[in-house]
């Protein structure tokens, strides 16, 4: 089955304005998570925060290449496609702070974030089991007539799940406009990849189920912006499944902020993929093909900073819910 090796991003030609789309898509999502890192610093956010810093150029190259009605499914690791497809930060951070106002009416947190009108159909706790989500809402879409895609991002421990390979199998063998978009970032919690499965490529598992697949640079959004694009018009077009695996890597921790006591990655490892920073990347790009000037891009963060401290206050501000609506909305019909 073909597996090809993305081809240089410098030959993917695409508008300054989609070049301006990425770059404001990573700057909502970096601003978005360093904050919400602050505030759980802070105490003030209850349970589990897992921050998706480092692989924005995969949501924004991903996303930038989707149309509102196309639909996705998310992870533990879920802000950044949220963000990306554009759900209101007022109700994400609503839910991060357990507000009546949040995206699940405060019921959900950091893992459960949805916003079905964005096409946004739920981060995930439980590890897998997006991938057959998005597979039924590509079943589903097909059966109403509609040429909607869906996209399932899922990591590389991900793939060691059953509910990965069987949503693979169907999507592939009933030909579903599906993208498999699988982060890799080397590690399932505190396990390098080279410890839970004895490939290199996550990629080469989708030749299993007769699916085509491309390996990305995901610090590179262009890259992926590439890769998804094809991707998408290859499923809208019938032709079924196809997997993107993009290497990438989290800044922070697993969970939370502060790193841990005993370092499973080296410093010198972090300090490696640092240097190769998403945003700092299309940056650098941007300024030097004349696309944007610093001045441009200074203003892109001092606008989304301004719109952050407005959410961050909405949130902060709204009431918690009614201890009597407790048991409205536990089930969904
Ligand atoms: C079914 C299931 N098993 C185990 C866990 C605990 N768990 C949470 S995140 C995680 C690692 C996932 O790794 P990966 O898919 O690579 O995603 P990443 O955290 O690297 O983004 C595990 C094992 C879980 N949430 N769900
Ligand atoms: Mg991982």
């Amino acid at each position: 089955m073909a597996q090809k090796k993305s081809a240089d991003a410098a030959a993917h030609q695409v508008s300054a304005q989609v070049i301006r789309d990425l770059h404001e898509r990573m700057v909502r999502i970096r601003l978005f998570e360093t904050e919400a890192g602050k505030l759980m610093e802070a105490g003030k956010l209850p349970g589990f925060l897992h921050l998706y810093v480092g692989q924005e150029a995969v949501a924004a190259g991903v996303m930038a290449a989707l149309r509102d009605d196309d639909q996705i499914t998310s992870t533990h690791r879920g802000h950044g496609h949220a963000v990306a497809k554009g759900v209101g930060l007022r109700e994400m951070y609503a839910e991060l702070y357990g507000r009546v106002t949040g995206a699940c009416l405060g019921r959900g947190g950091s893992m459960h974030i949805n916003d079905l009108t964005r096409g946004m159909l739920g981060a995930n706790g439980i590890v897998g089991a997006g991938v057959p989500i998005a597979v039924g809402a590509a079943f589903a879409a097909r059966y109403k007539g509609e040429d909607s895609v869906a996209v399932t991002f899922f990591g590389d421990g991900a793939t060691n799940i059953g509910a990965f390979h069987e949503g693979a199998n169907m999507a592939a063998i009933l030909g579903l406009p599906v993208v498999f978009v699988c982060e890799n970032n080397g590690y399932a919690e505190f396990t390098p990849q080279s410890k839970h499965m004895l490939i290199n490529d996550v990629a080469e598992r989708a030749a299993a189920y007769g699916m085509p697949s491309v390996i990305v640079d995901g610090m590179d959004a262009l890259a992926v912006h590439r890769a998804a694009t094809d991707a998408v018009e290859r499923a809208r077009s019938g032709a079924g499944p196809m997997m993107i695996e993009a290497k990438t890597y989290r800044f922070f921790d697993h969970q939370g902020v502060k790193g841990l006591r005993h370092p499973y990655r080296s410093d010198e490892e972090v300090a490696e993929w640092k240097a190769r920073d998403p945003i700092d990347l299309l940056e650098t790009r941007a300024v030097a093909d004349g696309t944007a000037t610093r001045a441009e891009l200074d203003d892109v963060w001092q606008r989304t900073r301004d719109e952050i401290a407005e959410a961050i206050a909405y949130a902060e501000t709204s009431p918690l819910p009614d201890p009597a609506d407790l048991l409205l909305n536990v089930y969904s019909g």
